[in-house]
């Protein structure tokens, strides 16, 4: 093996672990209410909300850390959002005022 090789085989490894250890949470909507009020992940994880109701309901976040708007979406649809940095994200729907969660990204 040549150090080029050596080279690709090392960054392909590193490749590999950091995607296997990125975990996917997922988060329902329902009721009126997220499943969680607070969930603690790590950066690099990703989030999927899932909307468990009858009717549409919204995902967003005004949060300095990553702010972001998915839209509205009915029931048995998901979106997900990937949280890269560290810090607390407020998430919020825009349709109910009442639901509201944190998410503690380590
Ligand atoms: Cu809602």
């Amino acid at each position: 093996m040549n150090s080029y090789t050596k080279t690709f085989f090392c960054v392909s490894a590193l490749f590999f672990a950091s995607v296997a250890t990125a975990e996917e949470y997922e988060v329902a909507q329902k009721n009126k209410a997220f499943s969680v009020e607070e969930l603690n992940i790590k950066a690099g994880d990703t989030v999927k909300f899932t909307n468990q109701d009858d009717f549409f309901h919204n995902v967003f976040s005004l949060s300095d850390l990553k702010t972001f708007d998915l839209g509205s979406y009915p029931k048995g649809e998901f979106k997900s959002v990937t949280f890269d940095k560290a810090g607390t994200v407020e998430v919020e729907c825009a349709i109910h005022p009442s639901m509201l969660m944190t998410i503690n990204v380590e």
